[in-house]
C-alpha cells in the first residue's frame, strides 16, 4: 500500500525505535523522566521561548493553548478552514467555553486588517476577544505558509490591544523549510506555539506546546486535567528527540515530492489543481472533473494499493511523508491518472 492520506502514517525508524528500546525513564508526572525533560528543553531551545510541555496530541496542545489564553464566554478568532475550528470535537467549546469567530480567507492565510475588524471589546451585546488562532501550515489549505512579516503584523497588532497569539504549527517545520529560515524566527512573535512530532517530522506520538514558562506550569495542570499525564513517557520522547534533530532535513525532500505530483497532476484531463500554490507538504486537487465524488475515486485508488481521502465533496489531499519515495509517487501517479482515465471514458461512453 502507498499511504498518502497523511503524514501521520509514518512509521519510527530503525533509529527511533532503538532509541525508544534504550530510554531513560522516570514518572514524567514526577517531573522525573530524564528523556522527556531534554526534549522538552530541545523544543524550547529550538523554539526560542521560555519553556515546553510534551502532550500526546496536537488536538490537546491546541486544548490548552485555548485555556491559557482565554476565559468562559470569549471569542477564538481563527481561519474557516482551520484545524482547531473544524477538527478538535469543539474542544475550544467543551474545554475553554469559548466561541469560535472564523475568518474565511481564500488562500488560508488570514491578514492583520481582516483581524482588526473582527475583534471585538466586551459589550451589552457581544463576547470579547480571547484569542487569535493561526495556522501554520495550513492544512486544509493545501499546507499553505504564512509570510513572516504577516505573522509579525498580526501579533503586533494583537498584543497592542492586549489579545494574544496562538500558532498552531503542526507542520511549523515544513513553513520553516519553505521559508529557508528557522522556526525560532517563525514563531518569534507568538505567544504559544504547538507543534508536531507526529506529523511531518515522522514520531508515533506526541506533539510539543511551548511558551512562557508561567504558561507552560499552567499548562501542565490543564494537561493533567484533560488525562495527558503520562508515566515513562521518556519512550515516546527518545523518538521525539530524534523526529526534532533529524528529521527536519527531510522535508526538503517531501516539499519536492509534493511538488512533482502537483506539476503531474494539473495534466490529468478532469483533476484540478492549483499546482503553483504548492509550497510543502500537502496537495489538495478537485476530482469533480472526472465524474466522481472523492470517496468513489478513493475507493478506486485503494483497489490500486493507494491510499488518499476525500476531504469534502470535491477535492481530495494527499500528503507527502518520508515512508513513500519518489518512485512511490510516481506509482501513485500513475494510478490516479489510471481512475481519471477510466472514470472519464466511462462518461463519455
Ligand atoms: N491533522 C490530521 C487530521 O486531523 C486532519 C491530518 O491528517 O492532517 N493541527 C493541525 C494543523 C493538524 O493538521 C492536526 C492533525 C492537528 C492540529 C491535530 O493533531 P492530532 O491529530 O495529534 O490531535
Amino acid at each position: 500500500m502507498i499511504d498518502l492520506r497523511s503524514d501521520t502514517v509514518t512509521r519510527p525508524t530503525s533509529a527511533m525505535r532503538r532509541a525508544m528500546a534504550e530510554a531513560e525513564v522516570g514518572d514524567d508526572v514526577y517531573g522525573e523522566d530524564p528523556t522527556v525533560n531534554r526534549l522538552e528543553r530541545r523544543a524550547a531551545e529550538i523554539m526560542g521561548k521560555e519553556a515546553a510541555v510534551l502532550v500526546p496530541t496536537g488536538t490537546m496542545g491546541n486544548t490548552i493553548a485555548v485555556k491559557l489564553h482565554t476565559g468562559h464566554g470569549q471569542e477564538v478568532i481563527c481561519e474557516a478552514r482551520s484545524h482547531v475550528f473544524n477538527y478538535e470535537l469543539a474542544m475550544m467549546a467543551w474545554f475553554s467555553g469559548c466561541l469560535a469567530r472564523p475568518i474565511s480567507s481564500p488562500d488560508g492565510i488570514l491578514q492583520w486588517d481582516q483581524i482588526r475588524r473582527e475583534i471585538r471589546p466586551l459589550g451589552p451585546h457581544w463576547a470579547p476577544t480571547g484569542l487569535i488562532e493561526i495556522e501554520d501550515t495550513h492544512n486544509m489549505a493545501g499546507g499553505a505558509v504564512y509570510p513572516l512579516e504577516v505573522i509579525r503584523q498580526i501579533s503586533d497588532g494583537a498584543h497592542e490591544l492586549g489579545v494574544k497569539v496562538h500558532m498552531d504549527g503542526a507542520r511549523v517545520f515544513n513553513a520553516a523549510e519553505a521559508l529557508g529560515i528557522s522556526v525560532r524566527e517563525i514563531v518569534k512573535p507568538v505567544d504559544t506555539v504547538m507543534f508536531c512530532l507526529s506529523k511531518a517530522l515522522g514520531a508515533p506520538v506526541g506533539s510539543m506546546l511551548a511558551g512562557t514558562g508561567e504558561a507552560i506550569a499552567q499548562g501542565r495542570l490543564y494537561r493533567k486535567r484533560l488525562g495527558g499525564g503520562m508515566r515513562q513517557a521518556g519512550v515516546l520522547a527518545a523518538a521525539g528527540l530524534i523526529a526534532l534533530e533529524e528529521h527536519p532535513k527531510l522535508l526538503r525532500r517531501d516539499h519536492e515530492n509534493a511538488r512533482f505530483l502537483a506539476t503531474a497532476l494539473a495534466r490529468i484531463p478532469g483533476i484540478g489543481i492549483d499546482a503553483p500554490a504548492v509550497q510543502t507538504n500537502i496537495v489538495i486537487f478537485d476530482v469533480s472533473g472526472t465524474g466522481l465524488t472523492p470517496s468513489e475515486f478513493s475507493a478506486r485508488l485503494k483497489q490500486r494499493d493507494v491510499l488518499i481521502n476525500g476531504i469534502n465533496a470535491h477535492q481530495m489531499r494527499i500528503v507527502t511523508h518520508y515512508d513513500v519515495d519518489r518512485a512511490g509517487c510516481q506509482q501513485a501517479l500513475e494510478m490516479i491518472e489510471q481512475v481519471a482515465a477510466g472514470a472519464v471514458a466511462g462518461a463519455r461512453a
